[in-house]
């Protein structure tokens, strides 16, 4: 079985290279190699400098994810980062990529760093529920000072080359020939007969550090404020401090410390799952990324409020867009407004005006379709009429050849019925954006019966290509999400008619770690449109009906669930609201009691959870963990749960089966019928 790490001697130089596909990450058979393969160059007198590399898109991209948690084996990252500190002969990291985690630890063992202009480097562990685990809280602020260390670890962002050459990460850029140039440099290093001091012992940052320990405090509790009730940034914003405070031998142990209570957390375990998850979730058997199509350019029809985003959302990918309306004057309002969306970012700074005007120059606009003739992929983002969206789609097909994409972005409706309309159903698929559509990171990738692998293949390139975090699904009435907050909020209005208050509810789902609650949502997306979907279907919600009889739709009328004075986003209750629900539940002759918080979340999350075991069982979703990407992407469950199925099952899928065969017993509601699924769960995936 060949090496996953490999020596060649250059004049005098050991250059070593990680060869570990797909990312280099640093598995125990690498960690194995890579620590022969150093101790033998370390031994060998020949060797005047070491060179260490990675062979592909990455140098190393950090530990073996799948190992974390797991009963350490030898030799350990810190093993490997001893070896090459201890080496008193020059060592460089030529840094061909993505340097991550582990990686960049490695990479930081070494005396000097050498990168090529596209090089991304990082200690992302945070978005692991972790720490960097391997000196990186100590050895980083020694390179880069406390504040700059402070940034990177506590909030996981990577940085480029250039910022890192900036920052002193980096010692230099390579624009050329990354290996020849860092070989020039072994052997200029070695030519010197200087001493190299290996990172851990440069403490001229740490003591400029010392000197304005008020100002590191300031800015530590600014990054931590944002992240109240994580764990694992409180812990690596601590160790960071401990380089400041502590000999470095007693930090890096302090590290370790902390590393080991953080992988062994809930926390991190969630994260983690989510991980593999998002990757699992984009796989489809039958469908390989070479089958994908080119996508040069992208039509959407219909340029309302999701139209505009998605069109964004394809704009900021730097791919043209044409966009048509019905009428020229709806088309020009809505370039409009996306050409004003980035004025904004513009004067906000957080756009180049160059960018800007790339954008805006992507983008072209016509009431006809014979604009899409040379588009690869259309979306139609009109409202939620399936005749209308019949009547696109056929006329769709005929201004488009065939091989073109014809994509739906309902939320509802059946992808099928709408690729019917169609003569080339294999080209048809759901694209389901989430409002903001350039914001929000899920992408609800419909598969139609007939949908060809080949349309798969070209949407879940293009899903990466945008950023978004796609997840396959199957027809079914609201796909997976939508299906799923429906059961979640089944009870909200009986919760409320028995005395749970919407300010109380709102509260509720906060604390369990959602951005907002399920009022404060309604009232931002607008009561009217939930009204208007109900009607059509035949449906009411007594409190919300008779709020939106009053004019109450929400932010945009200063008044929904909760009151908006003077046009403030942020929601207080509102006592005649109160006196509203109070009255129809004494109509309904419901006596009014306390509710506490944990009967609101199971009652709306054990229904949730629920109707994510119907959904499996159905195979609208292929997995659970399908599920949690979907949630914690498009709909801001907490992350750090891991997502509604994972939590479900550390909430005990027993005890929700339990309560809602008590509930379903009690009210005989469908949304407490215990799925048979439910169980199996367990492990599903
Ligand atoms: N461990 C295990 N597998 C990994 C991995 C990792 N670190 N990184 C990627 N993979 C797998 C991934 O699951 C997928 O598998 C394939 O590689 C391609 O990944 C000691 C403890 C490097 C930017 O957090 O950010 O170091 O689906 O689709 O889009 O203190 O992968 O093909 O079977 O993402 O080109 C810290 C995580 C670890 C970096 C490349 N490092 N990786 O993106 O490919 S903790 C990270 C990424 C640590 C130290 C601590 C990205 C990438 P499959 P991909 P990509």
């Amino acid at each position: 079985m060949s090496r996953l790490a490999a020596c060649t001697i250059h004049d005098g130089v050991a250059v070593v290279t990680i060869d570990n596909p797909p990312v280099n990450a640093l598995g125990a058979r690498l960690r194995g190699d890579l620590f022969a393969v150093l101790s033998e160059v370390v031994a060998s007198p020949e060797v005047a400098a070491i060179v260490l590399t990675g062979s592909g898109r990455n140098f190393v991209a950090g530990a073996d994810i799948s190992e974390i948690g797991r009963p350490p084996v030898e030799p350990t990252v810190t093993s490997i980062i001893e070896l090459i500190e201890d080496c008193e002969r020059p060592t460089i990291a030529a840094i061909n990529g993505n340097a991550l985690g582990g990686g960049l630890e490695l990479a930081m063992a070494c005396h000097y760093r050498v990168a090529t202009p596209e090089a991304r480097l990082g200690l992302p562990e945070v978005r692991l529920g972790l720490l960097p685990g391997a000196g990186g809280t100590q050895r980083l602020p020694r390179l880069v000072g406390a504040a700059a260390a402070l940034d990177m670890i506590v909030t996981g962002s990577e940085i480029g080359a250039r910022k890192a050459s900036g920052i002193g990460l980096v010692d230099a850029l390579s624009e050329g020939d990354l290996m020849r140039e860092a070989i020039a440099l072994a052997q200029a290093r070695a030519a010197e007969n200087g001493s190299h001091v290996a990172v851990r012992y440069r403490e001229d940052k740490i003591a400029a550090a010392k000197r304005d320990l008020a100002g590191f405090e300031a800015h530590r509790d600014a990054l931590l404020s944002k992240r109240r009730g994580l764990r694992a940034p409180q812990l690596a914003a601590l160790s960071v401090g401990n380089a400041l405070t502590l000999p470095f031998d007693d930090a890096l142990a302090a590290e370790r410390g902390f590393f080991l209570e953080l992988a062994s957390s809930d926390e991190s375990k969630a994260l983690r799952h989510l991980f593999f998850a998002e990757r699992e979730a984009a796989k489809l058997d039958g469908v390989t990324k070479e089958a994908a199509r080119a996508v040069r350019r992208v039509g959407i029809v219909g340029a309302g409020t999701m139209g505009r985003g998605i069109a964004m959302a394809f704009l900021n990918a730097g791919m043209p867009v044409a966009l048509a309306e019905t009428d020229e004057e709806a088309l020009a309002k809505a370039i409009e407004a996306i050409s004003a969306s980035y004025a904004a970012l513009v004067r906000r700074g957080s756009l180049s005006e160059e960018e800007a005007s790339a954008r805006r120059g992507n983008l072209s606009g016509s009431v006809s379709y014979d604009m899409f003739a040379d588009c690869d992929l259309v979306i139609e983002a009109v409202f939620e009429d399936m005749a209308l969206k019949k009547t696109i789609f056929a006329a769709l097909a005929a201004a488009t050849p065939a091989g073109t994409i014809l994509a739906t972005n309902t939320s509802w409706l059946d992808v099928n019925e709408i690729a019917a309309a169609t003569d080339r159903p294999q080209d048809v698929l759901g694209l389901h954006f989430f409002s903001p559509a350039h914001v929000m990171k899920l992408l609800e990738i419909v598969r139609g019966e007939r949908t060809s692998p080949a349309a798969l293949a070209t949407a879940l390139k293009l899903a990466r290509r945008i950023g978004k975090v796609p997840v396959v699904v199957g027809v079914g009435y609201g796909f997976v999400g939508n299906r799923m907050l429906a059961a979640r909020n089944a009870e909200l209005e009986r919760l409320m008619l028995e005395g749970a208050m919407p300010t109380q509810i709102d509260r509720a789902f906060r604390d369990f770690g959602w951005p907002m609650g399920p009022f404060e949502m309604t009232d931002l997306a607008g009561l009217d449109v939930g009204w208007r979907n109900r009607r059509a279907h035949g449906k009411t919600a007594p409190v919300a009906d008779a709020l939106c009889e009053m004019g109450r739709f929400g932010q945009k009328t200063g008044r929904g669930f909760h009151l908006y004075p003077d046009g403030s986003r942020k929601g207080v209750p509102d006592p005649e609201v109160e006196k509203l629900i109070r009255t129809m539940a004494e109509e309904a002759g419901i006596a009014p009691r306390a509710v506490s918080f944990a009967e609101i979340l199971e009652r709306t999350h054990y229904p949730m959870v629920n109707a994510g075991a119907q959904v499996v069982e159905e195979g609208i979703a292929r997995r659970a963990a399908d599920i949690d990407v979907v949630w914690v992407n498009g709909y801001g469950f907490p992350a750090w749960k891991g997502g509604p199925m994972f939590w479900a099952r550390k909430e005990g899928l027993s005890r929700i089966e339990r309560f809602l065969a008590r509930q379903f017993e009690a009210t005989g509601s469908e949304h407490f019928r215990p799925s048979p699924m439910l169980p199996l769960l367990a492990a599903s995936d």
